[in-house]
């Protein structure tokens, strides 16, 4: 399907967005700390015109497309990858898929995994709008509206035309991967919407060598439900430390221990779809407006007390190393890679979502 292309992309509704975007505050009413204007100015030091990332429902027609749009424009992109690295990226969009892959085991678990995912999902923004004429900024998916399980295949996200499409036909569990993910409905090729017909190449599991197949869904509406509603993003929210809230947003490795991390990844990927391959995850578009989401949860907890929470960072070096036996703890110093993506940066410069490398915000926090 040719993608239907707006006639403009940007500019002649944001009059209108506008009075949107004023009246969802009027009825949501953000966390105070975030919208104190003494607040604002210490932190947005650098930052003068922040973009700022909306819900995928509350765009409108026309900017959901803009969106969709130029994510098909950056699958279309050549890739910049040297061959010697991931001989199988073909495009742009393979070499971040590529850059997640090739880093699986040094960016979940660890200290900086939340930091490491807020450079990477910045640095898409970036990408589509500096090489695909995007004037948007990332959206954001709030699986929180989507609750209970009952409503999470009506998820706005998965329209077949202002959306990523929807599930995939399903495919019964084999021995080939023995990790059934409780209450999964597809596991075959995504059936609708604009990424039907794509062509996911890195992955499986560590290989960047070029594997030609569908971009596939497995939704699992049960797990949805018990990981990404309120109640979980609240535990997740009441966290006193650094340490503490990023074990609660990525959970355990099982799938009895998630949390909103694996809940957005296994209530869409299931055991067959992309998005519950740890390695090739990014593969899947709507892995950015989760992780969009989750950046807002943690932003939203940063937000409810900048003075303590702009520079609290803790956790392992090392994979799991929760109780440092093979290694310290990550540090504000620690250095972070994207490959050709982007330019190294360390976890401090990903701290403030508005200062230095970083230069956006959120309509509303939790
Ligand atoms: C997918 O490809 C098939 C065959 O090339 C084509 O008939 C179909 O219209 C395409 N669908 C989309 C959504 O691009
Ligand atoms: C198991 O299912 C996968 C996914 O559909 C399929 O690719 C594979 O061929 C199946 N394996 C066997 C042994 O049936
Ligand atoms: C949140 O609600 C879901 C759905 O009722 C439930 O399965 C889950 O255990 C709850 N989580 C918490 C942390 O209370
Ligand atoms: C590492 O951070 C955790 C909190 O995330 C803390 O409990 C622990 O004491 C720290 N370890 C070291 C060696 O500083
Ligand atoms: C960025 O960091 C990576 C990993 O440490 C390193 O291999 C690469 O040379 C660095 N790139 C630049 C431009 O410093
Ligand atoms: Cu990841």
């Amino acid at each position: 399907m040719a993608l239907r292309l707006p006639r403009r992309c940007g500019g002649a509704i944001a009059l209108l967005l506008l009075v949107l975007h004023f009246a969802m505050f009027v009825r949501t009413s953000p966390s105070p700390n975030h919208r104190d204007p003494a607040n604002y100015q210490y932190v947005r030091s650098t930052c003068r015109n922040p973009i700022v990332r909306k819900e995928w429902r509350t765009l409108s027609k026309t900017e959901q497309l803009c969106y969709l749009n130029a994510v098909q424009c950056f699958l279309k992109k050549p890739a910049i990858t040297p061959k010697s690295v991931a001989p199988g990226a073909v495009s742009r969009y393979d070499d971040m898929v590529a850059t997640h892959v090739a880093q699986t085991f040094s960016i979940h678990y660890v200290g900086h995994f939340l930091p490491w995912h807020r450079w990477y999902t910045a640095t898409y923004e970036n990408a589509l709008r500096n090489e695909c004429g995007y004037t948007g900024a990332q959206p954001y998916w709030d699986w929180t509206l989507d609750m209970p399980a009952a409503k999470f295949t009506s998820a706005p996200v998965f329209d077949a035309i202002y959306g990523f499409g929807g599930n995939g036909p399903l495919i019964p569990v084999n021995a080939s991967n023995p990790f059934e993910v409780p209450g999964r409905t597809g596991g075959g090729c995504v059936e609708d919407g604009p990424f039907k017909n794509m062509t996911v190449r890195m992955g499986p599991q560590g290989s960047v060598s070029g594997n030609p197949r569908c971009l596939a869904r497995d939704l699992s509406p049960y797990f949805a439900g018990r990981y990404l509603g309120m109640n979980q993003t609240q535990l997740t929210l009441a966290q006193p430390d650094f340490g503490w809230f990023d074990k609660v947003v990525e959970g355990g490795p099982s799938f009895d221990a998630s949390g909103v991390h694996g809940g957005g990844h296994y209530g869409v990927g299931g055991t067959y779809g992309q998005m519950g391959d740890l390695y090739a995850s990014p593969s899947d578009p709507i892995f950015f407006m989760h992780h969009a989401n989750l950046d807002r949860v943690w932003w939203s907890w940063q937000a409810r007390d900048l003075t303590k929470r702009l520079t609290d960072i803790s956790g392992p070096v090392n994979l799991m190393d929760y109780s440092n036996t093979m290694g310290g703890n990550v540090t504000l110093g620690f250095p972070m890679t994207l490959g050709v993506n982007a330019k190294n940066v360390t976890v401090g410069d990903t701290m403030n979502i508005m200062a230095g490398v970083l230069c956006y915000d959120y309509d509303v926090l939790y």
